[in-house]
């Protein structure tokens, strides 16, 4: 980690200004299920994700392209929503319906946490399905690293803050960093403790209760796969596309 300054984790996208991101490497993490979407779609042949913060900022962006080569995705509160193409259960997002496609997509945390994250010097997006390749994009980081876990509606998510410690535990061959800021140090020692068993610790969190009740259950374990892909999604000119694509 020879070249790491400090490492620091926000566990919601309410607890961080955007100043606070200049200058810095982020990295935006929605395990359930935004981030885990967005690698599913790129991992499958998705030109590029346009992410959005409503769905005033959606429909305007679907307006003015040519419907035959965007498709319109997202969900508000878990749920598709009425008239979109595609939901956020990445397992919709197969080759046949989103290779070659530009997806303009709208989440109720995930695409959030990214446009406030837009002013940080490079930005990744996380999940376990790509842990890995996300830790050799930070490893040849010479910046600050921030963490930015979407959570939801301004709380922590368990398993946000699970993926963050898992991430810190490579970054430094699982020794705590001496650049660890609070945030850190609290990712840090939940993936210590919980780290063994991803799966069955997502399924206890409280976000997964609320795709249980939308029956979206084998979403979570589709989420909780650790490195499916090596794709590195990263947000550059206002789209996410792949960082060597
Ligand atoms: O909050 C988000 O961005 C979503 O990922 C939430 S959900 O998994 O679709 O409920």
């Amino acid at each position: 980690m020879a070249n790491l300054k400090t490492l620091d984790v926000f566990f919601s996208l309410n607890s961080f200004q955007e100043e606070e991101l200049r200058d810095k490497a982020v990295v935006v993490i929605d395990v359930l299920r935004a981030s885990s979407t967005i690698v599913t779609a790129l991992m499958n042949g998705a030109k590029a994700i346009i992410p959005v913060s409503d769905m005033g900022e959606a429909s305007k962006i679907a307006q003015n392209v040519d419907s035959e080569n965007y498709l319109l995705c997202g969900e508000k509160d878990g749920i598709k929503i009425e008239g979109y193409d595609l939901g956020n259960s990445p397992r919709e997002y197969t080759p046949e319906v989103v290779g070659g496609k530009k997806l303009i997509f709208n989440t109720t945390n995930g695409t959030k946490a990214i446009k406030k994250s837009i002013g940080s010097s490079n930005l990744y997006i996380a999940s376990f399905l790509n842990v890995n390749a996300i830790l050799k994009a930070l490893k040849e980081e010479t910046k600050d690293i921030v963490l930015i876990c979407a959570g939801w509606k301004g709380r922590l998510a368990f398993e946000d803050m699970l993926l963050a410690g898992n991430i810190i535990h490579l970054l430094s061959d699982g020794e705590l960093p001496d650049s660890s800021r609070d945030g850190a140090k609290v990712a840090f020692g939940l993936y210590d403790k919980y780290g063994d068993d991803v799966t069955s610790v997502v399924h206890q969190s409280n976000h997964a209760a609320r795709l249980n009740e939308l029956e979206a259950t084998d979403d979570i374990d589709y989420c909780c796969q650790i490195d499916i892909t090596d794709v590195i999604p990263r947000l550059k000119e206002g789209m996410i596309t792949l960082k060597n694509g």
